[in-house]
């Protein structure tokens, strides 16, 4: 900030005259690509040459936003990650002072209200003062690791300073139980000196045992110690979880903190929360609002049940885990299971989905779908009685929720607070980040998006949270250049609405990053013949090589060339529309290479979306405009995953690539599994693919907003491979290898057990329960999310 407001007082005059060209263009709001490239077309002329210099190019370089009213300039500046600072310009003084993010936001309502003066009383939602006591991160490079830093300045504070951490770590063994039996340490002892003497006196028993004894052989004397079953499935294992602990209660570190916690029996049934349909594992994909959400829950079910179980086994317990994925049960299920109330999970032991309806006021169930912007009055309701459900299920509480998306992280919200349950959120995606100025025009989209009640659930949602998972590092703080997600909600206003003056912040440690995974048995590298589903080999052949049809447009005149593919849902974020432009556009790719496109479908009538329904019409528009049936296949169908698991290695085996040309992806799982494939792909530099490509390494990055670009970039390369036999091959192995380093089910699994251990004992042994907090958000949901919900109701 200091190097800010030296670089302003040196370079003041200069940045004056830019100012001022920007006041010229009488916009209101300049977003920072407005105020980059206005600066470009200011430096361009002549007469403006003394004042373009590096310095100013710099300032420009981090402001993000200006709002301009004449004779005033509003800046907010972000000059590094996450930290934020508010500028205000007078042009006529030629003067300059810093203020405050509210007032910066009241000047921005202004401008909505086209100048009318402000109601005397704006509400303002400001969740910081109960956070001033609170740990938090000091780096924005420790930003998503939120465990280790809490582990390292909880376990100090609460052994060191406040002296009593020991007493509440025995209180936290002795609280352990599953279906009504005793784990871990039972009423025979009472104090923390007890229980250092039963770990001495068991480790001196248990080193004379054989060390793959069991809990039958020894577990009588261990009980008569006042210790339970819990502590290993063989002697050697119970030995090292009793030493782990004697070293603790001699002096706690941080690792061995977690060491021991990950391995004490904690979880054992947990609940996950999708409501919005159509959550299923068959004929879901394609189904309005249905993406990666589902493909990620149901091989994360997969992966979470797998560590469970081996945990649990470890621990000596022979207990089965059990999940549950609650879903909305929609009567019109259009040829899914969504009508069915319980579905067994493939691939799993116990783990089902369980279906509630939503109910309308009268109590009535509402049998159709409803989009997930229209969701919001259900919700409560639902709530309530998927708890009656679950309890039913599980025959107790769980010992973890998981919300997804906006809706299941307000019911994971309502739930785990009246079963005083651990409460995870995931994300998927924060719409706020994808709609420009849904905040500040929210009115506008009101009968459409209802984004007053969504991000007033998601403040509710990512406050109450004890632990939040993101899929990558700019989900939660962006990077250099753009703005994270969850940042996007620390300050935002919605005029005659309310203020956000600090609605999350991105220091707090319940931020972790945990990437999800590609499933390894549908998508591996296109190399290991004896694994490829030979049998789907013809069908694909027809499906890349056949002629138009009812869901297909387009032939290949020449089958032979490499092939560009692309498959998404045809919304327009997506951006596949994009990518036929540029390839159409681009004579010499064309002739290069031939385009393969999975989306959405090719008859319009057949969609029931009107945002599909508008990207078909393009689609059609531009095959025709550009006449690329003979270079370029449209296929409108959804790929189950085996076919699609196929689909990307048969497109490997012709050397060709994977676009993903989204205008903002929030992670992209498609990237992922592309890679893994071994299919050389160029992703979307906006959102996730950022940080899973390496660019040039192990893929690349594309820029949606310069398609002539991307399109030079994948000639280059195809030319490229043209010259160097093994480059191809180099980045194909470079993707494998980037997935199989940081993207596999089995380390999500695994740090997910970890952090849901660790955030359940610290919520049990100090307040992260954040009582305060809870009873403002309490309040604000109340006053403001219940009556918003109730809204979308009235149209
Ligand atoms: N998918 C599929 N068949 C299709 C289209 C998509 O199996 O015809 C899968 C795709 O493989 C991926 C998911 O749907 O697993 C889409 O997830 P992604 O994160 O890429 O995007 P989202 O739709 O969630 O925005
Ligand atoms: C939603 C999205 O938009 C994708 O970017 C993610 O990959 C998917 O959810 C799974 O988290």
């Amino acid at each position: 900030m200091q190097a800010l407001e030296e670089h302003l007082r040196h370079h003041r005059d200069k940045l004056f005259m830019l100012l001022r060209h920007y006041a010229s263009l009488e916009r209101a709001f300049l977003l920072q690509s407005d105020l980059w490239d206005e600066y470009q077309v200011f430096c361009d002329r002549a007469e403006n040459s003394a004042s373009c210099d590096n310095a100013i190019a710099e300032l420009i370089g981090v402001a993000q936003e200006a709002v301009v009213e004449h004779p005033w300039v509003y800046l907010s500046v972000r000059p590094s990650i996450a930290r934020w600072s508010y500028l205000r310009f007078h042009l006529e003084a030629g003067d300059y002072e810093t203020i405050s993010g509210q007032e910066f936001l009241a000047f921005k309502e202004r401008q909505v209200r086209d100048g009318a003066a402000l109601s005397d009383f704006v509400l303002e939602v400001d969740l910081g003062p109960f956070n001033r006591e609170f740990p938090k991160l000091k780096e924005s490079r420790s930003i998503g690791r939120g465990v280790e830093f809490l582990n390292r300045r909880l376990s100090s504070q609460l052994f060191q300073e406040l002296g009593r951490g020991d007493k509440r770590l025995l209180e936290f063994l002795r609280m352990h139980q599953c279906h009504g039996v005793q784990l871990m340490v039972n009423e025979r002892i009472t104090d923390v000196e007890e229980l250092q003497q039963a770990l001495r006196r068991a480790e001196e028993y248990l080193s004379g045992q054989p060390p793959e004894a069991g809990w039958d052989q020894v577990g009588h004397q261990l009980q008569a110690l006042g210790l339970e079953i819990g502590w290993g499935r063989t002697v050697t294992r119970m030995r090292y979880t009793l030493h782990l602990l004697s070293d603790i209660l001699e002096a706690p570190e941080p690792q061995n903190l977690e060491r021991f916690l990950g391995l004490i029996p904690m979880i054992f049934s947990l609940v996950i929360l999708s409501p919005h349909g159509f959550f299923g594992q068959a004929n879901v994909l394609g189904k309005p609002d249905t993406g990666g959400q589902v493909v990620y829950i149901l091989d994360q079910v997969r992966a979470l049940e797998h560590e469970m179980r081996q945990r649990l086994q470890e621990q000596g317990l022979d207990i089965e885990p059990q999940i549950l994925v609650i879903s909305r049960l929609i009567p019109e299920a259009q040829g899914t299971t969504c009508d069915e109330r319980k579905e067994h999970i493939v691939g799993t032991q116990n783990a089902y989905i369980l279906r509630v309806p939503f109910r309308n006021p009268q109590g009535e169930v509402i049998a159709h779908w409803i989009s997930r912007f229209e969701v919001w009055p259900y919700l409560e309701t639902f709530a309530q009685d998927a708890e009656r459900e679950l309890l039913a299920e599980l025959g107790s509480r769980p010992d973890l929720i998981i919300g997804n998306y906006s809706d299941g992280n307000l019911v994971a919200t309502l739930l785990s607070q009246r079963l005083h349950v651990t409460q995870c959120n995931i994300a998927h995606a924060l719409e706020k980040a994808k709609y420009l100025y849904s905040d500040l025009y929210w009115h506008d989209n009101e009968s459409e998006y209802h984004f007053a009640a969504q991000f007033t659930a998601d403040l509710i949602a990512m406050n109450s949270a004890d632990f939040i998972i993101t899929s990558t590092y700019q989900e939660i703080a962006g990077d250099g250049k753009s703005v994270g997600q969850y940042e996007s909600y620390g300050n935002f206003t919605m005029p005659d609405l309310y203020r956000v003056v600090n609605g999350i912040n991105v220091f707090d440690p319940k931020f972790n990053i945990v990437s999800p995974g590609a499933d390894v048995d549908t998508y591996f590298p296109y190399h290991k013949s004896e694994r490829r589903k030979h049998d789907l080999q013809a069908s694909l052949e027809e499906l890349i090589c056949g002629g138009p049809g009812e869901n297909a447009r387009g032939e290949f005149s020449d089958p032979d060339k490499p092939l560009i593919f692309s498959m998404a849902r045809l919304d327009h974020i997506k951006n596949i529309t994009g990518l036929v432009q540029w390839y159409a556009e681009c004579a010499p790719l064309r002739e290069t290479a031939n385009l393969l496109v999975v989306a959405g479908h090719v008859d319009a009538a057949r969609s029931n979306d009107r945002e599909e329904q508008a990207q078909i019409a393009r689609m059609h528009q531009l095959m025709d405009e550009y006449g690329l049936d003979g270079q370029v296949r449209w296929l409108g169908s959804h790929l189950n995953k085996p076919m699609a698991g196929e689909l990307y290695r048969v497109i490997a085996d012709r050397r060709g690539v994977f676009v993903q040309p989204a205008l903002f992806e929030a992670f992209g799982l498609t990237v992922i599994e592309a890679m893994s494939s071994g299919l050389p792909t160029f992703a979307t530099r906006y959102g996730g693919p950022l940080e899973i490509i390496i660019d040039g390494e192990s893929g690349f990055h594309i820029d949606p907003n310069h398609g002539d670009a991307a399109a030079e970039r994948l000639l280059q390369f195809f030319r490229r491979c043209g010259k160097d036999a093994g480059y191809w091959e180099g980045i194909s192995e470079g993707g494998i290898n980037r997935v199989e380093a940081c993207y596999t089910w089995r380390l999500y699994a695994e740090r997910m057990m970890t952090l849901s251990r660790i955030y359940g004992f610290w919520k049990f042994v100090t307040n992260l329960e954040r009582d305060e907090t809870r009873r403002y958000l309490e309040m604000f949901y109340a006053l403001q999310y219940r009556p918003l919900a109730q809204r979308v109701l009235q149209g």
